[in-house]
């Protein structure tokens, strides 16, 4: 017997290098589960329980790894699941290969079981997306959707038709070749022309306080960076995306930039005279400078001047642009700017060390700084969407070759769990922390078992506030209104962890927050650590403006309920702060 169109299919992504899928069967799909089934030698098959899961897992392996994710769902149902995470995946420019299933070719438009139109509903969310016409076209459309997700860095989507999944090719068009497509592929790798390379020199060597902003296009090019920031005399901004970039305890690190950002980094974006920004779409534009001269590198011209309106853009790769450009600069000897905030950054750890003082209810911020002494050098942590993400962005040190991402311009709850785990197949042998809010926990909970199934030694913490505390601090601080549909019925997630095989660890003392994170961690079970915090804790801002400080006395005076506690937290805060 020959290959199938599913055989093609799975011989073709091996082809790509792609080793594992996630997803779930079912009878619109089962075609492509037996040629999986028959290479499990070669290609992992994860079994998730919410195929949202999947996708935000192909999504997180491909954002670890840099190589092409991939998920896989049933037809109608299955394939709308995906969704949400295949959004991640194209917000954060991850490449993805989605499979879904689709109903028998002569049922289609017969409004039969499970016939949805899938190639219309993934229509924005890909950048390559068809339907099977006939098996003989498989070869060319694996390739082609492989091609595309990993050049455009987006989600490449295949529509398989149930009863061409299983039927071998034949009747090739007279126009096409026996052999197929080929699989050659090599990454782009632009560079910028010397006149802009020069222009961009001038700008910079002209300033005399540069400030880098840098961002998951960076991820590749620490050492660039680092050579660049050197010779302008420059601090290092990072948008969250790129908060691996450079280790945060690096002298030229000034830490993140925006609402879970830190003084320093605002200063930087106060004061510099020239900012050169290197792969960063950072979406919050009020904290770029006022007037300083702009050079922006990314390889995606499209996104040159987007945020800022800069006089030079280099479209180029980060690493191979910054390596150019290096030899054009001058070195910076007025050091004043710099040193400066390097004085200011150090003040800010201390001060965020002192937000992670030991209190009884458990301040937030312990959760995340407690993990920087247990934590090796190669940890990947993967964060939610909430106030659990400015602890996570705040409080845990980037060091050495450690891994950070969470969704970023989606921004959507739910994906730290399945990041984790994603993580963790990737690279078995690293710690792999999810740390996330009790809420966004709780979306796709199911997959703790998936972490117990494959036997994934996870951490999840856990930060427990009861309640969706981003939109708690939102109602109250930017609308100056009392928080409403906030409160969450608490889980004991300990005990969840134990019913699905795994550890549970339940913390409201805060000298147990360690000993806990460390059992967990060194245990080699999933585990969770569910730590009870205290729930008005404010994610403050670097710094407060009249507007928040406002709107807080507004929603106390229309009556919200916490109103008082609330005060007193931030109380005290400011109490220990000056003392
Ligand atoms: C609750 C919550 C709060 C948040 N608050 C903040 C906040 O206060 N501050 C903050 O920074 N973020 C925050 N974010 C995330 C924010 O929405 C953005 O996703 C993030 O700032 C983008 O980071 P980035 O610029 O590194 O990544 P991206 O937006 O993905 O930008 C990366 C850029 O690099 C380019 N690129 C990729 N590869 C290369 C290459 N090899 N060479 C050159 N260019 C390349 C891409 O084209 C792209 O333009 C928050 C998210 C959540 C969930
Ligand atoms: C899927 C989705 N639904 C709703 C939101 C809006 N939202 C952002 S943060 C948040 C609350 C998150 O609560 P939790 O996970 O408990 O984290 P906390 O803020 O309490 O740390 C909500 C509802 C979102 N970002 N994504
Ligand atoms: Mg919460």
């Amino acid at each position: 017997m020959g290959r199938n169109a599913s055989d093609i299919l799975v011989d073709t992504m091996l082809s790509w290098g792609i080793d594992t899928v996630f997803g779930i069967p079912g009878d619109g799909i089962n075609g492509v589960m037996e040629a999986l089934r028959k290479r499990q030698d070669r290609i992992r098959f994860i079994q998730v329980r919410h195929e949202e899961s999947g996708a935000f897992m192909a999504c997180a392996y491909a954002k670890y790894t840099g190589r092409l994710g991939c998920c896989l769902a049933t037809s109608g149902p299955g394939a709308i699941h995906l969704l949400n995470g295949l959004y991640d995946a194209k917000t954060d420019q991850a490449p993805v290969l989605a499979i879904t299933g689709q109903t028998y070719s002569d049922l289609q438009g017969s409004m039969f079981q499970q016939d949805v139109d899938t190639v219309s509903l993934f229509k924005d969310v890909a950048v390559y997306d068809q339907e099977l016409l006939n098996p003989a076209q498989m070869d060319m459309l694996a390739n082609e959707a492989c091609r595309h997700a990993l050049n455009k860095r987006g989600v490449a989507h295949l529509s398989l038709p149930v009863d061409y999944q299983e039927k071998e090719p034949e009747g090739h068009s007279m126009h096409s070749r026996p052999e197929g497509p080929s699989n050659a592929w090599t990454p782009q790798r632009i560079v910028p022309g010397e006149a802009e390379l020069t222009r961009a020199a001038e700008i910079l060597n002209s300033a005399k306080r540069p400030a880098m902003l840098i961002g998951a296009g960076a991820l590749g090019a620490r050492e660039e960076v680092l050579q660049v920031a050197e010779m302008l005399g420059s601090p290092v901004v990072k948008a969250l995306l790129g908060k691996a970039s450079i280790p945060d305890d690096h002298p030229l690190s000034m830490g993140g930039l925006g609402l879970l950002g830190t003084y320093p980094s605002e200063l930087a974006m106060d004061h510099c005279d020239a900012l050169l920004m290197v792969g960063t779409s950072f979406p919050y534009m009020e904290f770029l400078p006022k007037k300083a001269r702009g050079v922006q590198i990314d390889d995606r011209a499209d996104r040159i001047g987007l945020r800022y309106p800069v006089e030079v853009g280099l479209v180029g790769d980060s690493k191979l642009t910054l390596q150019a450009l290096l030899p054009h600069l001058r070195r910076n000897e007025d050091r004043e700017f710099l040193t400066g905030l390097q004085e200011v950054a150090t003040k800010w750890w201390e001060l965020m060390e002192e937000r992670a003082r030991h209190e009884k209810p458990i301040r937030p911020q312990q959760a995340a700084w407690d993990l920087n002494d247990l934590l090796r050098d190669d940890a990947i942590i993967s964060a939610d969407s909430g106030t659990n993400t400015i602890w996570a962005a705040r409080q845990i040190k980037m060091r050495g070759e450690m891994m950070f991402s969470c969704s970023g311009t989606l921004a959507t709850m739910a994906c730290g769990l399945p990041y984790a785990i994603a993580a963790q197949i990737a690279f078995p042998e690293r710690q792999c922390v999810a740390f996330v809010g009790d809420g966004g926990f709780t979306m796709l909970m199911g997959e703790f078992a998936t972490a117990v199934k494959y036997n994934l030694p996870i951490t999840v913490v856990i930060v427990k506030n009861n309640s969706l505390g981003q939109i708690k601090w939102e109602q109250i601080v930017f609308l100056g209104n009392p928080e409403y549909g906030v409160d969450l019925h608490p889980i004991d997630f300990a005990k969840f962890a134990e019913a699905c095989g795994g550890l549970g660890f339940s913390v409201e003392d805060p000298e147990e927050v360690k000993p806990a994170l460390r059992k967990a961690l060194e245990s080699g079970r999933p585990s969770i650590v569910e730590i009870a915090v205290n729930p008005n804790e404010p994610p403050m801002p670097a710094r407060i403006n009249l507007d928040q400080a406002t709107h807080f006395a507004e929603a106390l005076a229309k009556g919200e309920p916490n109103g008082g506690q609330i005060a007193l937290t931030i109380f005290r805060d400011k109490m220990a702060e000056l003392l």
